[in-house]
């Protein structure tokens, strides 16, 4: 199945902590889209006609474009929302932001510690050292944002033969 062009259509599997936030996102702003949970890895052929990364989340527009960043599709959203999704401006959208780079951060290094553990034949014990499991709440964040839970502590190293 391809995107219904005229469609808004976000690809990507939701076990992506990328492809969830602008699932969430656009869900908060009320806006409907198509879903269609592609895996960068078996369904590389076609994702990669569509964004040359091969990365997910992919947000086709419904003009011919595809977003190829969650930065750039949650700035897309927010231009289309009828409610702000952030706080418009000052100390609390500074705020808002130090959360969501943390958020989106910890992602990056999750994703990272996930591919050196399951693609490289031997792991870097110095890249793994550097991104410690992430448990307990990130400095200075507002009391009523919920601390990460994106603990690798599921992943166990591997060691592949050579
Ligand atoms: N900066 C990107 C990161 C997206 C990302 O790293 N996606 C991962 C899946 S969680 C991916 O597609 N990895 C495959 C690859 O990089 O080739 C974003 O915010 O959208």
């Amino acid at each position: 199945m391809s995107p219904a062009p005229g469609t808004l259509t976000l690809i990507g599997q939701f076990d992506s902590p990328f492809v969830r936030r602008v699932a969430i996102a656009l869900t908060e702003a009320s806006i409907p889209f198509a879903h269609l949970p592609w895996s960068v890895f078996d369904d590389a052929d076609r994702l990669r006609l569509i964004n040359p990364l091969v990365r997910v989340p992919t947000l086709v527009l419904e003009v011919s474009c595809a977003l190829v960043d969650s930065h750039a599709m949650l700035d897309h959203i927010e231009r289309r929302a009828a409610t702000a999704l952030r706080p418009a401006s000052g100390a609390k959208r500074d705020a808002a932001l130090r959360v969501e780079g943390l958020a989106v951060g910890k992602a990056e290094k999750s994703i990272s510690l996930f591919y050196e553990y399951q693609l490289h034949r031997e792991v870097s014990e110095l890249w793994a050292a550097r991104i410690p499991p992430a448990r307990g709440p990130c400095t200075s964040s507002p009391s009523s944002f919920p601390s990460p839970t994106m603990s690798p502590a599921g992943v166990q190293p591997r060691v592949r033969p050579p």
